[in-house]
C-alpha cells in the first residue's frame, strides 16, 4: 500500500489546474498508485448540482469536496482535486478536518493577464462585459494561499513538467 490523503489545487480559471491533475493522475496510474481525481466536471454536476457562485454557494462547494475528498482517503485513494476554492479559510477548514500531513495544498500560480489571454471558454470575455458575474479575478476576490506545501508556476511552465514536480514532492513527502 501507499499513503493516502488530498492534493489540492487551488488557482485562477485558466491557470491550468484541471490539466495538471489529469496529468498527474495518469501518472500515478502508471506507478500504480490509487489516486481519483475530484474537479467541476464531476462534482458540479452531480452532487453539487445546484450551487452557484456566491461566496455562500463556493463555500458549501469547497466543503462537500472537502468531505468526499475525505471518504477517498479513508478508503485508501489519493484524491487530487482541482478547484478555483478561491477562500483561504474555506481551503484551511478543509485541511483541519484531515489528520496531519494528510492535506497538501498546491498553488497553481498563473498571472490573471496569462489566464485571461488563454480564455479556453470565453468566461473571462463575458466577465468583463458583465454577461457573468462575480468571476473569480474579475469581480469575485481569489485569495492566494499563504503557505502552500508547493506553488506551481503554471503560466512558465508546462503543464507536464508542474505534474512531474508534484510526482517529485509525493516521493520527498513518501506518499509514493
Ligand atoms: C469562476 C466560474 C464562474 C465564476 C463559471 N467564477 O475555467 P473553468 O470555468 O472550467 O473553471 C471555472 C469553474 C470554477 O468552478 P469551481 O467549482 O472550481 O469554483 S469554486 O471553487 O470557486 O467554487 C469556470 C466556471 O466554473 N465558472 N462561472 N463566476 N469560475
Amino acid at each position: 500500500g501507499h499513503f493516502s490523503g488530498v492534493i489540492w489545487l487551488t488557482g485562477l480559471s485558466g491557470a491550468g489546474k484541471s490539466t495538471i491533475a489529469n496529468i498527474l493522475n495518469k501518472k500515478l496510474y502508471a506507478l500504480n498508485v490509487n489516486s481519483y481525481l475530484l474537479d467541476g466536471d464531476n462534482v458540479r454536476h452531480g452532487l453539487n448540482k445546484g450551487l452557484g457562485f456566491s461566496e455562500e454557494d463556493r463555500q458549501e462547494n469547497i466543503r462537500r469536496v472537502g468531505e468526499v475528498a475525505k471518504l477517498f482517503v479513508d478508503s485508501g485513494t489519493i484524491a487530487i482535486v482541482a478547484f478555483i476554492s478561491p477562500f483561504r479559510a474555506d481551503r484551511d477548514r478543509v485541511r483541519e478536518n484531515l489528520e496531519d500531513g494528510e492535506f497538501l495544498e498546491v498553488y497553481v500560480d498563473c498571472p490573471l493577464e496569462e489566464c485571461e489571454g488563454r480564455d479556453p471558454k470565453g468566461l473571462y470575455k463575458k466577465a468583463r462585459s458583465g454577461e457573468i458575474k462575480s468571476f473569480t479575478g474579475i469581480d469575485s476576490p481569489y485569495e492566494a494561499p499563504l503557505s502552500p506545501e508547493l506553488t506551481l508556476h503554471s503560466g512558465q511552465k508546462e503543464a507536464e513538467a508542474c505534474a512531474d514536480e508534484l510526482i517529485d514532492l509525493l516521493i520527498q513527502k513518501q506518499w509514493v
